[in-house]
């Protein structure tokens, strides 16, 4: 079960935390999860850094409520900014303590491994973005929350000859205002089927839309949070 981890968002605040390390690489993978995929990314990459005879690239990594950044160390240029509902999976190196690796994308432009030594524990730097996986998804569930809101408010100005009532089985679907821990809906926020019809047409299909997608980013964290516990 996944604990409460109360009283973290300050910590992913402006800068975040902050990490050494170095770039072993970037690999295009097949799939969006899965450990043993990772930890053949890891070697494959570690052994083409080291036949290359070139230094890795060392960086200073971010991790804060709008994602991941990787900066160069020495220039500060910022060379990866990956937000969380974007990062399908994390593995920590099972042959080196101070290796992990985490996969970025999406089904439509495919996925990629970043593997990275850290110049402490890779630990560390797994369980700051576990932690950021919980904060993000609070984040994102009080978003959800105000926008479900607003939307109510919205659709009972515009037809004041409709009791608020009549809204409620709508919105009762989409209901994620007490705040329960993540693993409480194993296959992800509730969407009602007929939202996306919805979304086509009416005054509040730009809402709506926005709804959807804050919906999926959120369902993305959900199983960012499921793997890393
Ligand atoms: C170095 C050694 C270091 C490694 C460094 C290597 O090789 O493996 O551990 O740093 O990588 O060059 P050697 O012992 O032959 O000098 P990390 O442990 O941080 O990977 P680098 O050159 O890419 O920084």
């Amino acid at each position: 079960a996944t604990k409460w981890r109360g009283g973290n968002e300050q910590k992913f605040m402006g800068e975040g935390q902050m990490f050494k390390g170095k770039l072993i690489g970037v690999l295009e993978v097949q799939e969006a999860r899965g450990d043993r995929m990772c930890q053949d990314a890891l070697q494959e990459l570690k052994t083409a850094i080291k036949a290359s005879g070139e230094h890795k690239q060392t960086i200073l990594i971010n991790i804060a409520v709008d994602g991941l950044k990787i900066r160069d160390e020495k220039t500060g240029d910022c060379l990866y900014h990956h937000p969380m509902h974007k990062i399908s999976f994390i593995a920590q190196d099972m042959s080196d303590s101070r290796a992990f690796g985490y996969i970025y994308g999406s089904p439509e432009n495919g996925h990629r491994f970043f593997g990275i030594k850290t110049e402490k524990a890779a630990g560390q730097v797994v369980v700051a973005m576990r932690d950021l996986f919980q904060v993000v998804f609070e984040l994102k569930q009080k978003e959800i929350d105000d926008a479900l809101r607003k939307m109510d408010k919205d659709k009972r100005d515009m037809l004041p000859h409709h009791s608020s009532s009549s809204m409620q089985p709508n919105s009762a679907h989409l209901a994620v205002s007490a705040p329960p821990p993540p693993t409480s809906f194993p296959d992800g926020i509730p969407v009602p089927a007929s939202a996306g019809g919805c979304a086509a047409g009416g005054p509040a299909s730009g809402a709506l839309s926005d709804l959807l997608g804050l919906e999926n980013e959120l369902t993305s964290i959900q199983a960012g949070i499921r793997q890393t516990d």
